[in-house]
């Protein structure tokens, strides 16, 4: 007999189905069995005698065939997308037995700690909530994609093992390549930036590698990238307001297909005011002097506190979640960072921070070739080590700029979790790769 989804359920009332999924709970009065019986599409409830479903034991695979019988009135269950009907067990097949289960799958948000939800993840990754988290990325990663695409991006796949590290050297992860030394990428940015040269308007989702030396509940080591470049811009304000129109499509789109995500966790999507407002870094740090006495003016960044008070201002004064940083100290940026030419201290790069986090970084790159140069040789770049992006330069490259959206952060601080692990389906840090490093592994 052909399979039924679970959601499909309520308009077959009346009639013998076969359902196919895992037992996700059972409550036992041994005459009486119940079983919450989950497939893709959710949960319906099953009730059947002791004698074909007492045996089954959590998370059990089985086909089950069974009546759908309208629930009473007052048994109706508004919690469950299938709460008007039930279904009458009539015969069982298990496909697969579940050994016993370490964890309880059976409550509403999972009591375990990170480490141990980390350690079962292949288990965990069918509980509700959690499957919630990636449901909410997939979208977000749908709508980048989406957003460009409407306006003529072209989806490239950037190479994960480079020659060399454009981002600054401390963070990189080195690979034996044959007889030669390799990186894994920081970041698609020499590729999409030299890209535009020949294809003008492109996009990347990549995994991306920073060999992150601290733990902290923001940092992965391996990050999905979502990565934006195009040029014949007038200036750095078109970049900014690519940016920004990506930013409300991807909220939108989380709106709309994500409704019930968004209600497991009590989640919105940000605040946004009618444009996102932009303040340059030394002026940012100025706000956090006068707001809190710290004295942050002569940093060339901000610190995790500073971020937080930046949104905070931004929300109290601008009402908007969201803020634009711009003006980063250039000699503090990578090589291809466009110094502005009213003060070349400081560079047309800017972050975008959001909920007290930065989310993105992007701005307008240098596009003539003997400014190029002449800041390779000034950073301690080999001319061979980004001949390639030289090449892009030399023959003409109109003005350009981009951005990159970590698409892990986003998920986390749209659904308001504690970890930026939380939402990585296989997070690498430090002391983690699928399980633990460390000897304490269990
Ligand atoms: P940046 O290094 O700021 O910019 O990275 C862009 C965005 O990627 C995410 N991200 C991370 N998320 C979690 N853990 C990490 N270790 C991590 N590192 C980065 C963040 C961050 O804002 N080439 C520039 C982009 C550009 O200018 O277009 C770059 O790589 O959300």
């Amino acid at each position: 007999m052909e399979r039924t989804l679970v959601k499909d359920t309520i308009n077959k009332v009346g009639q013998t189905v076969t359902l196919k999924g895992w037992v996700n709970t059972k409550r036992d009065h041994s005459k009486i069995v119940f079983v919450d019986l989950r497939d893709r599409t959710g949960l319906i409830q099953i009730v059947g005698t002791g004698e074909l479903l007492g045996s089954l034991k959590l998370e059990d695979v089985v086909s089950l065939k069974g009546l759908v019988k309208a629930r009473p009135e007052k048994m109706i269950n508004p919690e469950l997308a299938t709460g008007t009907v039930e279904i009458e067990a009539l015969d069982l097949t298990v496909l697969s037995h579940s050994a016993e289960l370490p964890i309880d799958m059976s409550k509403e948000t999972l009591e375990v700690e990170l480490p141990t939800l980390l350690d079962y993840r292949a288990l965990s990754f069918r509980h509700p909530k959690i499957q919630a988290i990636f449901k909410v990325q997939a979208v977000v990663i749908d709508a980048f994609r989406k957003a460009l695409m409407a306006k003529d991006f072209l989806e490239f796949q950037a190479p994960s093992i480079i020659n060399a590290v454009p981002e600054g050297g401390s963070e990189v992860f080195k690979v034996d390549y044959f007889d030669h030394q390799a990186y894994l990428s920081q970041s698609p940015q020499l590729y999409k930036s030299l890209l535009t040269t020949a294809f003008e308007r492109v996009f990347s989702v990549n995994q991306i590698f920073r060999a992150e030396p601290s733990a902290t509940t923001r940092h992965l080591t391996e990050v999905t990238s979502l990565d934006a470049e195009f040029n014949f811009i007038d200036s750095v304000e078109e970049v900014l307001d690519m940016e920004e129109y990506v930013v409300r499509f991807i909220f939108k789109e989380v709106e709309e297909r994500c409704a019930k995500e968004l209600a497991l966790f009590d989640a919105t999507t940000p605040l946004m005011s009618e444009k996102f407002p932009i303040i340059k870094l030394r002026d940012a740090q100025e706000i956090i002097f006068q707001r809190t006495g710290r004295d942050c003016r002569t940093e060339k960044d901000l610190a995790p506190d500073d971020e937080r008070e930046i949104c905070a201002w931004a929300k109290e004064e601008k009402g908007s979640d969201l803020v634009f940083v711009s003006h980063f100290l250039t000699k503090k940026k990578p090589f291809y960072v466009y110094p502005d030419p009213a003060n070349p201290e400081y560079a047309f790069s800017i972050d975008l921070l959001c909920r007290g986090v930065e989310w993105s970084s992007g701005g307008q790159r240098l596009h003539d070739y003997e400014s190029i140069l002449k800041n390779v040789h000034e950073w301690g770049l080999k001319e061979e080590e980004v001949a390639l992006y030289l090449q892009a330069f030399k023959f003409g490259s109109p003005p350009l700029g981009g951005f990159a959206l970590g698409a892990e952060r986003i998920t986390m601080y749209i659904l308001g979790l504690k970890n930026v692990r939380e939402a990585s389906m296989f997070p690498r840090d430090m002391e983690r790769i699928d399980v633990r490093l460390s000897t304490t592994k269990q």
